[in-house]
């Protein structure tokens, strides 16, 4: 099988990239030191983290002669993410560091006033009738990124550069450039299901340099971001001590007869990759019984992730005991640690729950000041915050009037027990067996301060109860952060998904136990939401 070469100047999370590059057919070779760039044909730069970790780890390893060596020799070469912000002269993300130059001008931050940043999700790559690398007009990539080149017509084609954009809200930006042997991506072709894959092909094989530029005929792509629904995968050890997909009824998972035997769906790998083929944006993984002791080196997750990595060529989310742990041998274990096991594994994102409560009480209680040590600063320092995802068990807690409590309360149109008319939402750690005295709002905050990327939300009362999302809880978290939301927790049909997108402002939905009881597919939801106008991405197969 013919190579290529992957730099790896910084621990990432590029199973994937390397998961796809054998997909297509050739092997993976790591380049370790500048000396190692001289022997690569084909070489390409993943993107991890931010502009000015990427830059200075590459600038400190002595990297960056040897690139542009291999750039100016025309020799193949790919930039993805954080990798084409590489070639530009800078980024507003981290002003004093120097890009590689290659093209003039400066990335600026998409504008949060009227939208969630990071912009997660699939959005396309609009060539202007121009072929660029097999990117086509009526598919959907994978993007997640808060720094973006603002696309100004004619300005980087003067430069010579062939261009593709897409639109976030009313911002249209650098999606993709190629010239002569040079390809960059913003999005994450390894990410981008069937459509990615196109893209990274025709890099390797050296087809798209042939026909880059040329004049295309046919309809231009049209509309931004799309609804993105996400597949969730709850996963324990059954009783029988085999991992199973299972899901409970207001986070109770065992059956309701005389054995309450845990509930088993089916099996993690072969479930992720159903909804993968029936068009899931995402996959997420929920590891729901990390609170009990289990020996780190051997996490059964870890393989059932590097599993479904290989056949599953979009998001994985990997959630559950995401924390400082002491292993069963006394030896220390950092969330860092943890998450980097899991991206090297296959996962692009982390999420965490319980910790995240407690990190945010001790914010408060140090009068809002950050020390760089919990494990969402961490983890979001080293992989950037589009890695790190804040997953919330919050439970309703009614009361009778607006001010009976210092928390962030809302009018409820479904009063409680006693006609009490207003509610909050309280935190709730382990899986919901303990309730803290903070609410949705405080921790949404807390954790978007610490540098979380996204939240998890999800809803106790609602869970497996096939009622609907709670869309009082998501409008208040909403209205509260800029870091986009994932509604979850009570999606029973299709018009629940739609539901939620017409009447929040969610920027994704999740759903579970329709799914795994195979009521509905996520390609009937999908149907559903286009049905009724809204856009989604359809599974290419
Ligand atoms: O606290 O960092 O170790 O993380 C534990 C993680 O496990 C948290 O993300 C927490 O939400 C999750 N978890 C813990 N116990 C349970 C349980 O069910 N007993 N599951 C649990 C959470 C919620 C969603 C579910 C949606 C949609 N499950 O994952 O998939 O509610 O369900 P539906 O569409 O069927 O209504 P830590």
């Amino acid at each position: 099988m013919p190579t290529v070469y992957l730099l790896d100047y910084v621990a990432g999370n590029v199973r994937s990239l390397a998961n796809a590059i054998e997909k297509c057919g050739y092997t993976v070779s790591w380049v370790r030191s500048p000396e190692e760039v001289a022997n690569a044909d084909k070489l390409i730069l993943p993107g991890v983290g931010h502009f000015g970790h990427c830059l200075s780890q590459l600038a400190s390893a002595g990297y960056l002669p040897a690139v542009k060596a291999h750039i100016a020799a025309g020799k193949p070469f790919m930039a993805i993410c954080v990798g084409i912000q590489a070639l530009f002269e800078g980024s507003v993300e981290d002003p004093g560091v120097p890009g590689l130059g290659l093209i003039k001008g400066n990335l600026d931050r998409f504008d949060d006033k009227d939208k969630s940043v990071p912009h997660i999700g699939w959005n396309c790559a609009d060539s202007r009738s121009k072929s660029l690398h097999d990117l086509q007009p009526g598919s959907k990539y994978y993007y997640v990124h808060s720094y973006k080149y603002p696309y100004k017509a004619g300005e980087l084609e003067a430069q010579g550069w062939t261009v593709a954009t897409g639109t976030y809200g009313t911002e249209t930006f650098v999606g993709a450039v190629a010239k002569d042997n040079i390809l960059a991506t913003q999005f994450h072709p390894e990410k981008s299901g069937v459509a990615g894959l196109r893209v990274l092909k025709s890099f390797l094989t050296g087809e798209g340099v042939k026909s880059l530029g040329q004049q295309l005929s046919g309809p231009a792509p049209t509309g931004g971001l799309t609804r993105r629904v996400i597949a969730c995968l709850d996963v324990r050890t059954n009783d029988q001590g085999d991992l199973v997909v299972t899901k409970g009824d207001q986070y109770d998972v065992r059956e309701k007869g005389d054995d309450r035997g845990v509930r088993n769906l089916g099996k993690p790998v072969e479930m992720a990759k159903k909804y993968y083929e029936q068009g899931a944006d995402e996959v997420t993984f929920l590891n729901i019984t990390s609170f009990r002791d289990c020996p780190i080196a051997d996490l059964p997750m870890l393989e059932i992730l590097r599993r479904t990595a290989e056949t599953v060529f979009v998001p994985l989310t990997i959630g559950g005991g995401i924390r400082d742990t002491v292993d069963t041998d006394g030896t220390k274990v950092s969330a860092l640690e943890i998450a980097t096991m899991y991206f090297k594994s296959g996962a692009d994102k982390v999420s965490i729950g319980s910790d995240a409560v407690l990190a945010a009480e001790e914010y408060y209680s140090l009068g809002r000041k950050l020390f760089g040590n919990t494990a969402i600063e961490q983890i979001s320092r080293a992989y950037g915050n589009q890695a790190v995802v804040v997953s919330i068990d919050p439970k309703r807690v009614f009361v009778p009037k607006q001010d009976a409590t210092r928390h962030a309360t809302i009018r409820t149109a479904f009063p409680g027990p006693k006609g009490e008319e207003y509610c909050w939402y309280a935190c709730t750690i382990k899986g919901g067996r303990e309730t803290r005295d903070m609410d949705v709002v405080e921790l949404v905050q807390a954790v978007e301060a610490m540098g979380a990327g996204e939240v998890l939300l999800n809803c106790i009362d609602r869970d497996g109860t096939n009622s609907g999302f709670d869309l009082e809880l998501i409008n208040q978290v909403k209205s509260s952060i800029r870091i986009p939301v994932i509604a979850s927790s009570g999606a029973g049909n299709p018009a629940h998904f739609e539901e939620v997108f017409q009447k929040t402002p969610t920027d994704a939905a999740l759903g579970a136990g329709m799914f795994h009881r195979g009521e509905y597919t996520v390609q009937q939801v999908k149907d559903f939401l286009a049905e009724k106008g809204l856009e989604v991405r359809q599974f290419e197969g």
